[in-house]
């Protein structure tokens, strides 16, 4: 099939406003957030309904074309980005935005894959409800991206991934099949569990189009501490001695190194520390609770001031009203943006069990140095749950292209040392392209071995987001 009789049938089944062909219009749709991966595509197609999205499947296999599903565009890893080749369809969910549904009753709420996580937690809100998912990205990432990659962010510590949030998913096979498994139930116990295989497949088993999400009881009170400390060490203490005395009540943990605040107070405009003295680590601590007036403050206070005793807190403020509740979670959720002022930013977004945190950080630190004297090392994130963004930043004042040569050395030091604590190179932003053939070196042979199967049994032509996840065998 010519690219002119694959736009013409593609039209037919979608209509004018569901087809792009021109370059200037497709552009958007060619590179990521970070203008961090680029491709090209015969078109974009722009399904309004599962049906269409079934049948634009179905033309796409028949032409022997591969098909690239998009939600936001936020993604890290290159998952959503076509190849070079210019053969490839990008399908978007951009106009799958429907709320099917919300029963409070059941505490579940259906969506179509392409609306954007923070409508979602909206429409939780207005009914009373909470939905926990919460990311930098959350105004413009989709619940298809979300589930695709198995999203986490700062409330896993409490709630969960996607994964953990999801009861019940509606999928496009890649031989254009529909599977109805948008089940709301919390028991099922009928074989194997499907829907957990297509999330976290970044696209490469078939379209999600819609999901049935778990929901929680809103959040009523909240109480937020930024919290200086000497070490990762401190912050591992940290965590389990508010566990102990807040227990449930810990929603939020989130540590940061002085690089990546420093970067934040550079870059982003109105930022300030509220700490006057410099200080090598922070952590963002967050209580909530469903019960108005449920003294969170006095609970939080009551934990500093057991750190302290114990010397794992150096400083802490609690932060006395909404407008400081956001202005400190901005300065954790700048990190991302203003890295990237500083020239390219090599990221590794990792897990290691939380009692190895100190002693990973100090062994991969040491590498780093070794490795490149005067290197910014940017390390951020969900330290509850184990999870380091371990970016890298060139020396001030080198160069560049130098600097990105050198990427696929720095991350096996910085993957060497992971593994060597037996954590995971990828917690929670996937594989896509970037970690596509890296992963062969740290997963099990076996693993791989069975996920080419799975991929094999549902995609037997390859077209369904080729070239991601999978290394080549
Ligand atoms: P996209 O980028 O469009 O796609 C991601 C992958 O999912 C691709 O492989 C794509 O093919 C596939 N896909 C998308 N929609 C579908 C669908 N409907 N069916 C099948 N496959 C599909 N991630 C975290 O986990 N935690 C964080 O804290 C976090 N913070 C971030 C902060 C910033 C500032 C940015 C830019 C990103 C952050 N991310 C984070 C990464 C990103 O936002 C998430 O991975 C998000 O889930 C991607 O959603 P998306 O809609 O943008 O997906
Ligand atoms: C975060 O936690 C995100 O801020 C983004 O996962 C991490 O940009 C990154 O490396
Ligand atoms: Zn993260």
């Amino acid at each position: 099939m010519t690219r002119d009789d694959l736009t013409t049938r593609l039209s037919s089944l979608v209509g004018d406003a569901g087809l792009i062909t021109e370059a200037d219009r497709m552009s958007g749709y060619l590179t990521d957030w970070r203008h961090a991966y680029a491709g090209s595509a015969a078109a974009v197609v722009r399904p309004a309904s599962t049906a269409e999205v079934a049948a634009v499947v179905r033309l796409c296999r028949e032409a022997g074309v591969a098909v690239v599903p998009q939600g936001g565009n936020t993604g890290l890893c290159g998952g959503s980005m076509p190849d070079s080749s210019g053969r490839q369809v990008v399908l978007s969910l951009d106009r799958m935005r429907r709320i099917r549904g919300v029963d409070p009753v059941n505490q579940t709420i259906t969506v179509e894959a392409g609306v954007i996580l923070q409508s979602v937690q909206e429409v939780a809100a207005a009914e009373g409800c909470l939905f926990p998912l919460s990311l930098g990205a959350e105004g413009s990432c989709t619940i298809g991206g979300n589930l695709s990659t198995n999203a986490g962010g700062t409330g896993v510590l409490r709630y969960g991934n996607m994964r953990d949030l999801t009861l019940g998913l509606e999928v496009v096979l890649p031989d254009g099949r529909i599977w109805n498994g948008l089940r709301g139930l919390r028991k099922d116990n009928t074989g194997y569990d499907l829907k957990h295989l297509f999330i976290g497949a970044e696209g490469t088993l078939g379209v999600i189009t819609a999901a049935v999400l778990k929901l929680f009881p809103a959040v009523r009170s909240r109480a937020t501490a930024w919290v200086a400390l000497p070490s990762p060490q401190a912050a591992v203490d940290l965590i389990g001695l508010v566990r102990a005395l807040c227990g449930d009540r810990l929603t939020g943990f989130e540590i940061l190194s002085r690089q990546s605040l420093d970067f934040v107070l550079r870059h982003r405009a109105g930022s300030r520390d509220l700490l006057g003295a410099v200080h090598p680590w922070y952590v963002l601590v967050e209580l909530s609770d469903t019960l108005p007036g449920a003294g969170l403050d006095g609970l939080l206070e009551t934990a500093l001031a057991e750190a302290f005793d114990r010397a794992v807190a150096s400083d802490a403020v609690v932060a006395s009203g909404p407008a400081q509740v956001a202005a400190l979670w901005a300065l954790r959720e700048g990190i991302s943006e203003a890295q990237n002022f500083e020239g390219p930013s090599l990221k590794h977004d990792v897990t290691v069990p939380v009692s190895s945190i100190a002693a990973f950080v100090e062994q991969t630190d040491r590498a780093l140095r070794a490795a490149v004297p005067g290197i910014r090392i940017v390390t951020y994130g969900h330290i509850g749950d184990g999870n380091l963004h371990y970016n890298l930043s060139k020396p001030v004042g080198s160069d560049d292209d130098a600097f990105r040569a050198r990427a696929e050395e720095l991350a096996r030091v910085v993957y060497d040392s992971t593994s060597s604590f037996d954590g995971s190179i990828s917690a929670e932003h996937g594989l896509g392209q970037s970690k596509r053939d890296v992963i062969a070196t740290y997963k099990d042979a076996t693993e791989l071995d069975l996920m080419r199967g799975i991929k094999g049994l549902f995609d037997p032509g390859s077209l369904m987001n080729p070239g991601k996840v999978l290394p080549h065998a």
